[in-house]
């Protein structure tokens, strides 16, 4: 069967090196200075960040680092080295000017670095270029944010180098952010939500962030689970993504159909008019499949616009539940369904996340049977709880488990996938990190 595969973050100091080197083999003369941003997990609130609703990822010690040189004369060159097959396998260069570069262009990789130097121009920024070399321990293709990894990289060490703003402040992060989305949206043509970008700029370490997508606000939630023996496990399925383009533009034309059939512009004010209680939320699915009827839509995507609408609903009163037994367990003011005590209110998140996969699965509908095999299989080995998380339809899911079992719960995860004919996951210890920062 063969053992599991661990995914490690490099030591900070050791990507530095290897970003610096990767720097001197290509470009003449030196960096101006190093910079890291992470990957990300979402433990909660998925889909909702382009329906206006909140989310709760945390950063990952994976992560993105550049050596980066500033540029005067509107050229950008970049070289990332060969951390995978996306990445064209080996050391892979791309260079340009700036003046090139604009909505579908360049096309691949390079947009995520190209893209935000035109996103930030775009936004008013005086942004010369850049020479830069790029390494990553982020996983690529596993739904962990290696894209927003790159973007935010970029934006940081471009903002640091230019003094574009206070770079340590979380609302010039928002700024930095908003550059990597227009980058992401309009250069990549990925029609992403925000999510991945405030997650590598504005987490903190031991917490998750909650964002509220609609105002952009964000809470510091504190993630109190090594003290109290508990520790969250990234299951990586190493599935391939199908479609996951079209499934998550679809995704979104139908939570932005649902919601103008209701006369609201973001789902999350439907959410806010279902009330938080499960008659509201019956009362808003019956007046959209009214509306969806009378607007003539077909039978079977009436129903489809239900259960969209159900999981943007039941998914953003999961967040607020998770959100109130974190804070609850950092207060040790906790009273939880398990018991009395901080590990009760920890061990309570568990169910909370094993109903977000339901939802994703049968309501959403964005799950795939290699995400539903290795949550199933880590909560049979003892996870209190476990979920897809990121965009789905292949990509990684994340489990609560208690502190220590990790290898075990591995272990049986590896046996199920293999059982069922799908590849062998690769896992990761999500140790909530520090966002994007400048190593030296
Ligand atoms: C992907 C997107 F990039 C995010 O914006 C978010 O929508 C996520 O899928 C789903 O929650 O990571």
């Amino acid at each position: 069967q063969g053992a599991p595969i661990w995914l490690t973050a490099a030591a900070p100091s050791a990507a530095a090196d290897a970003a610096v080197a990767l720097f001197a083999g290509h470009w003449e003369g030196q960096a101006d200075g190093v910079w890291s941003a992470p990957g990300r997990v979402n433990l909660i609130g998925e889909h909702l960040d382009y329906n206006g609703g909140p989310v709760l990822p945390l950063a990952l010690p994976h992560s993105t680092v550049a050596a980066v040189r500033a540029r005067h004369d509107g050229v950008v060159r970049v070289v990332s080295a060969a951390s995978s097959a996306d990445l064209g396998g080996e050391a892979s260069v791309w260079q340009g000017h700036l003046s090139d570069v604009g909505p579908g262009a360049p096309e691949g990789w390079a947009a995520y670095v190209a893209g935000v130097l035109w996103a930030l121009a775009q936004a008013g920024y005086a942004v010369g270029g850049v020479d830069a070399a790029v390494v990553s321990t982020v996983p690529l293709g596993a739904g962990l944010s290696s894209s927003a990894a790159l973007e935010c990289v970029v934006a940081l060490a471009v903002a640091d180098l230019a003094v574009l703003g206070e770079t340590s402040a979380d609302a010039f992060r928002a700024e930095l952010a908003a550059a990597c989305v227009r980058a992401e949206n309009e250069v990549a043509r990925a029609s992403t939500g925000g999510m991945d970008q405030a997650a590598s700029l504005r987490c903190t370490a031991e917490h998750a962030l909650m964002l509220d997508s609609a105002t952009g606000a964000v809470t510091q939630v504190p993630l109190p689970l090594a003290e109290h023996g508990r520790a969250l496990l990234v299951m990586d399925t190493r599935a391939p993504h199908r479609h996951a383009d079209g499934e998550y533009g679809s995704r979104r034309a139908a939570s932005e159909r649902a919601a103008s059939l209701l006369g609201y512009r973001l789902l999350a004010e439907a959410v806010t008019e279902a009330g938080g209680t499960a008659g509201g939320a019956s009362a808003v699915l019956e007046r959209l499949r009214s509306a969806a009827v009378a607007a003539r839509e077909a039978p079977d995507r009436v129903e489809e616009l239900v259960r969209r609408t159900r999981h943007v609903i039941t998914e953003t009163a999961r967040v607020h539940q998770v959100v109130s037994l974190l804070t609850a367990a950092a207060q040790g003011s906790c009273v939880g369904v398990s018991g009395v005590g901080a590990v009760a209110c920890i061990d309570d998140v568990g169910p909370v996340l094993s109903a977000s996969h339901a939802s994703m699965r049968d309501d959403y509908e964005i799950s795939c049977p290699e995400l539903d095999v290795v949550c199933a299989a880590a909560e049979a080995a003892g996870a209190l709880g476990a979920r897809m998380t990121g965009g789905g339809f292949g990509g990684s899911a994340v489990a609560l488990v208690r502190a220590g079992t990790e290898e075990a719960v591995a272990s049986a995860v590896r046996a199920a996938a293999l059982a069922a004919g799908h590849p062998a996951p690769a896992f990761l210890r999500a140790l909530a990190s520090p966002g994007a920062h400048r190593v030296r």
